[in-house]
């Protein structure tokens, strides 16, 4: 394989780019880190920010799940046709990022007490990615552009998680949720999301969905 993800054993901050990988038809291969080897150390001493994931590609490796979701696009041709499609892209990868933390806040910080608060927002937080569809080719392809983008597989995977924690969350959306539907069956990508590769891979590392 041409690439390595270290990570613990969830979809976490690596699912966008397994989905990536498994639809450009990219190889790669899982180190799967337990807590019992995590809290040995030397892992975290060698990670640059003392996290994971870590990822390699051939005899180069990172650190920063954003920055592997770009050097991914910047291999694969992702990344839009000019510096402004670049930075609409990376517009939207911001905006996923500020939502996927405050997911991630909930999820670890705040389940019981925060879940119905959380989900009570989220009309808010998703109908900025509605209107930000709406507004290329009236979401009728993709978030930016006229091709896919690292900004679509993250969206779509953070789009997914929110399916499983509030199954209703995109019926105000129609643009989103067939954005999704289309995103999630290109074949490629079909059959890595129906492979237990996805399904039997915890979505958090808490058990909490
Ligand atoms: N900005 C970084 C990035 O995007 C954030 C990395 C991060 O938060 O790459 N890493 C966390 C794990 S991701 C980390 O290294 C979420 C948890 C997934 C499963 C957790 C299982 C835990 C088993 C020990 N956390 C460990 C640490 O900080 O020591």
């Amino acid at each position: 394989p041409e690439y390595t993800i270290i990570y613990f054993n969830a979809r976490g901050r690596c699912e966008a780019m397994r989905m990536l990988m498994a639809d450009q038809g990219a190889q790669w291969k899982e180190e799967v880190v337990t807590s019992d080897d995590w809290q040995k150390g030397d892992l975290k001493k060698a990670a640059v920010y003392g996290q994971l994931p870590g990822f390699k590609d051939g005899d180069f490796t990172l650190y920063q799940s954003n920055a592997m979701l770009r050097l991914l696009a910047r291999n694969h041709d992702l990344y839009g046709k000019n510096p402004r499609e670049a930075s609409l892209i990376d517009m939207v990868n911001d905006g996923v990022e500020d939502l996927r933390l405050k997911y991630l806040k909930m999820i670890y910080q705040n389940y019981e007490n925060g879940k119905d608060d959380y989900v009570k927002a989220l009309p808010t937080n998703l109908g900025h990615f509605e209107r930000l569809l709406a507004s290329n080719n009236e979401g009728k392809g993709f978030v930016v552009g006229a091709h896919i983008s690292f900004a679509d597989y993250n969206l779509v995977d953070l789009l997914h998680n929110h399916l499983v924690l509030a199954p209703d969350c995109l019926s105000g959306f129609p643009l989103l949720c067939a954005y999704v539907k289309r995103i999630s069956s290109r074949p490629k990508l079909e059959a890595y999301l129906s492979s237990d590769a996805h399904k039997k891979r915890p979505i958090n590392g808490n058990g909490k969905q």
